[in-house]
């Protein structure tokens, strides 16, 4: 049976679930959701409420949301799992995944989200409460974030959230000097990570605040 990912090379939460099934060796079909490919954006309305993605299909069965898609490549592949087997881990691993989704990378999608409106619809208020959260974020998660992983030795779930939310964060409220940012640097370095930037580079001129030139 093909495994289908949908999705688009550019959209952070897309990333988690490349990052992880790179990470597992789980071979997919990728299907791209843009308007060059109206049979899979048909698609990815039905499988995801509201049509955001990722989205994984293995024949009948449908796994929509990042985390939730990342926990269904753990049962596919073979290399070390995204999610330990070890409880005290596995919860500490999804408890930071959910930081970097709730407090870096929707903050930052809302930076982004602000600029894609028309001029006369902007509000400044919400670019500064979101910059406002990142800061929160960037102090919580940097008196927390040793050298290795999120959690600990092993890459997981944490990881996969965290690479995209911090490669966009940064681009949009730079993370400042220290733990944060050098852990950032490590995840560039990371081969799944460094894939799925890769395969991105082709849209960063869509980036509606402008790309910078570094990454
Ligand atoms: N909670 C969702 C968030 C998904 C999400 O925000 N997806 C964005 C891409 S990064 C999206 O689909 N954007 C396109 C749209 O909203 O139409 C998850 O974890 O999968």
């Amino acid at each position: 049976m093909t495994i289908k990912l949908y999705g688009h090379p550019f959209a952070a939460f897309a990333w988690k679930a490349l990052i992880a099934a790179y990470e597992r060796d789980v071979a997919f079909e990728f299907c791209m959701v843009d308007p060059d490919h109206a049979e899979n954006s048909a698609r990815i309305a039905e499988l995801s409420p509201t049509g955001q993605f990722p989205a994984l299909t293995d024949g009948a069965r449908v796994v929509t949301q990042s985390n939730s898609v990342i926990e269904y490549l753990d049962r596919l592949g073979h290399s070390p799992k995204m999610i330990s087997d070890d409880p005290d881990v596995a919860l500490t691993s999804r408890m930071l995944a959910y930081v970097f989704d709730s407090y870096v990378a929707e903050p930052m999608q809302q930076i982004v989200a602000e600029a894609l409106r028309p001029k006369d619809q902007q509000d400044p208020r919400r670019v500064t409460e979101a910059k406002e959260t990142l800061d929160k974020s960037y102090a919580w998660l940097s008196s927390r974030i040793g050298t290795g992983w999120a959690n600990g030795d092993s890459f997981s779930i944490a990881d996969c959230a965290a690479a995209p939310a911090l490669f966009y964060s940064d681009w949009v409220h730079p993370i400042p000097a220290g733990a944060l940012k050098a852990y950032r640097t490590r995840l560039l370095e990371h081969p799944s990570v460094a894939r799925v930037v890769d395969e991105a580079r082709p849209y960063r001129r869509f980036f509606p605040l402008g790309a910078p030139d570094r990454d």
